[in-house]
Parts: structure tokens; sequence; C-alpha cells
């Protein structure tokens, strides 16, 4: 599918249209995903800023739905899952808003804007620099008071504000304390771990072996 352009006012009308789908307190955290998102746009993909907004606007549609609502989703679009995710019923909504996405916004998406809302929750093995700023500015959008997701935001803008800072590096580096966190609180929780969260993790740490 090619790269669509979505201008200012297409932003608007998503801006509204995905209200419908979203309870208030999570729709201000979608606006303020948004915020973020095109923050980090600037830095690392300064062509695609409305699409990772539109992708930010997107990325929850599904989130308000139940566990049979997920699986009605799944069936509909012909989703697989496994006994893990069913275990893990939060890991369902990137994957059906996906696909919600798909069908019912199909003029405001192209294949780098699902693929982010698609990998938001978990990331995975090589993720693409779009992909990580939707899943990065989910974690760290400014409503955000969980005390991770602030610690990580400080890390993020206080060492991309370190004079000579190599942004690249910091920001693979801000990817693996995210994946660190996540997996840390699973445990705590007792929870399982997606593999492709681990596998994310992985790549990240590989690639700054690497540098
Ligand atoms: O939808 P949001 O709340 O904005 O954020 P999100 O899509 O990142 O979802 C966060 C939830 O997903 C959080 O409760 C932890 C869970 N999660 C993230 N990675 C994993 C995971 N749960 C399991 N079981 N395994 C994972 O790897
Ligand atoms: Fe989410
Ligand atoms: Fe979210």
């Amino acid at each position: 599918m090619e790269r669509i352009e979505l201008t200012d006012e297409m932003l608007s009308v998503l801006r509204e249209r995905v209200r419908d789908y979203l309870k208030p307190k999570r729709y201000l955290h979608t606006l303020a995903v948004e915020e973020e998102a095109a923050r980090l746009g600037e830095l690392f993909l300064p062509d695609r800023i409305n699409a990772l907004r539109a992708a930010a606007l997107l990325h929850d549609i599904t989130k308000r739905d139940d566990l049979e609502k997920q699986l009605q989703y799944c069936s509909e679009f012909g989703i697989i899952y496994d006994v893990l995710e069913k275990s893990s019923p939060k890991l369902f909504h990137a994957k059906t808003a996906a696909e919600l996405a798909r069908r019912d916004f199909a003029e405001f998406v192209d294949d780098e804007i699902i693929s982010g809302i698609r990998w938001h929750t978990t990331g995975r093995e090589q993720m693409t620099v779009f992909e990580s700023i939707v899943y990065l500015a989910d974690y760290i959008e400014k409503t955000r008071t969980f005390p991770d997701c602030v610690e990580l935001r400080r890390y993020f803008w206080g060492g991309i504000a370190e004079p000579g800072a190599d942004v690249a590096e910091h920001f693979k580096k801000t990817m693996v304390l995210s994946f660190d966190m996540t997996i840390r609180n699973l445990i705590e929780e007792n929870a399982p771990i997606d593999r492709d969260t681990v596998a994310a993790r992985n790549r990240f740490i590989l690639e700054l072996r690497k540098d």
C-alpha cells in the first residue's frame, strides 16, 4: 500500500471521529500520545509527522472492549491468537485496533500507520522507527503519572537535552529501559511476558553493542 499524505484537516476530522471509540480519560491519553508522537517525529521521522499523529489517534480504539468483544473481532478479522495471549487480554487491543482501523478508518491509514498501531503494546523484533515512536509516545506521554512512565520521560528528554548527545543511541537506550520496566512489572504481577517484548528488547541491546 502506498504512503498516505494526511492533511491537517484530515487529522481534525480523525480527532473527532475517534472520540466515539474512546472513554473520556482514554481520549485525553490519546491526544497526549498524538502530541508526544509528533515531538518524537520531529527528531526522528520529520516527513511522517501527520502519519504518526494518525497512528497515535487510532492506537487504542478497541481498548474499552471486553474479552468477549475482542474475541469477536478476532473471528471477524481472522486474527490468530495463542493461549498466552488469551491469558493476557490486554494484549488483544493492539491487534484488534489495527484491524478495526483498517476497516473503519480506511481513508486515514496506510501500512506504516497500521503496523504502528499493531505493535504499540509489545513492540517486536526489528521494530521500525515509526513503530518505536508510537510505542514510546504511548509510554511517556505527559498525562501518565505511573512512576516508571515519569522516570522514562525524564530519562529520554533529559538525555536528548545533553550537549553532544547521540540522539539515535539514546533513543535505543530508552527503548531498552522501557522494556526492562515493563518486564519487571510483569514479573512482579506474575504475568506472562510476550515473546515479541523479549525479542524487541534483545534486538535493541544487540544494536547498542554494535555501535
Ligand atoms: O493501552 P495503554 O494502556 O495505553 O498501553 P499499552 O498498550 O502499552 O498497554 C499496557 C498494558 O499491556 C500493561 O498493562 C502491560 C501490558 N503488557 C505490555 N507488554 C506486555 C504486557 N502484558 C503481557 N502479558 N506481556 C507483555 O509482554
Ligand atoms: Fe494500548
Ligand atoms: Fe495507549
